[in-house]
């Protein structure tokens, strides 16, 4: 095995066993939202995997170790160092571990990370894609391309309108990966049901999309797969409230200079006090929402 890589004892176990696992990303611990909601989300989207007959892995970087699996107190230490932490993606992992260093995953991150575990699923809220204005600043998540090469799938809500929708999918069209709408032919953005852009598929059921992602992996074809899950229309958003949030949040980045990986950290944070808090409840249910199907879908996977 791999010797920067550390999986938990339980993690271990079930992988040998042929149990279903589910990875989670830790940016969205440090960075994607604030202490104590953070920790408390974290623990209880474990909690939620639990509860649907998989085992979670929350996956981040410690002391230079690669860690599949982390204690609550990991968890709870992530947490609540915050943006302090960094922000790891795929360029970052080297010094990170040379340095015995502490990182927050990313979801390209967090990816590389299953995949090396052998873990087939991960959930999380949103993922990176193309931003607004990419045109000029190239501003194009890793993300993206992790999911062209990385035999992960990754559930999500879709995402935010932080970013191009129109050319995130593009994108995904060109390098080949598949974007599923879980029971919609529209693609979700995250704190809306709604964005006007249809997916490639719609699949309604766990077992049909753990059936689509075996046929990729039994084939060789490299990459991962992208499944969008609406948030569930109860603690959907209003689009005008949160368009115009984002729009604001989007005009203050750009009139103070923000860029590189400090863009979407600080969208969330400006959209999150634009809102008063409704996005961060929206928010919370939208990656417990995707928790609960990714535990379906990782046991239909190791169903066969
Ligand atoms: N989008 C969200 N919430 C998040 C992120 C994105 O709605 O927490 C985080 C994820 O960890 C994602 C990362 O992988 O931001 C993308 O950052 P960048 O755009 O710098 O690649
Ligand atoms: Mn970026």
């Amino acid at each position: 095995m791999n010797k920067y890589l550390s999986i938990s004892p339980e993690v271990q176990q079930a992988l040998a066993q042929g149990k279903p696992v589910v990875a989670l990303e830790s940016t969205i611990i440090s960075h994607g939202m604030p202490y104590p909601q953070n920790v408390e989300t974290a623990l209880r989207v474990e909690q939620t995997i639990r509860d649907h007959g998989a085992v979670p892995a929350t996956i981040a970087i410690i002391g230079g170790k690669l860690k599949a699996g982390c204690t609550p107190e990991e968890i709870e230490y992530l947490g609540k160092k915050g943006q302090a932490v960094t922000k790891a993606s795929r360029r970052d992992l080297p010094v990170l571990i040379a340095r015995q260093a502490d990182g927050a995953t990313t979801v390209a991150t967090t990816m590389i990370i299953a995949a090396m575990a052998g873990i087939r699923v991960f959930a999380t809220g949103g993922i990176g894609g193309v931003h607004r204005g990419a045109e000029t600043t190239m501003d194009i998540s890793a993300d993206l391309e992790e999911l062209a090469q990385t035999p992960v799938m990754v559930i999500c809500a879709g995402a935010k309108s932080i970013l191009d929708l129109g050319l995130t999918l593009e994108y995904l069209e060109t390098k080949g990966v598949p974007v599923i709408g879980y029971g919609t032919e529209e693609l979700p953005a995250f704190y809306t049901r709604h964005s006007g852009f249809r997916v490639d598929y719609r699949i309604d059921t766990p077992e049909e999309l753990a059936a689509a992602f075996r046929a990729k992996l039994d084939m060789g074809l490299q990459g991962g797969m992208l499944v969008t899950n609406p948030i569930p229309e109860a603690y959907s958003m209003p689009a005008d409230v949160i368009n115009k949030a984002i729009d604001e949040a989007i005009a203050e980045a750009n009139r103070l200079g923000i860029h590189g990986k400090e863009t979407t950290p600080f969208l969330l944070a400006k959209v999150k006090d634009l809102t008063g808090g409704d996005s961060l409840a929206a928010n919370i249910q939208l990656v417990l929402n995707n928790a609960r199907l990714a535990a379906h879908t990782a046991a239909a996977l190791v169903r066969g």
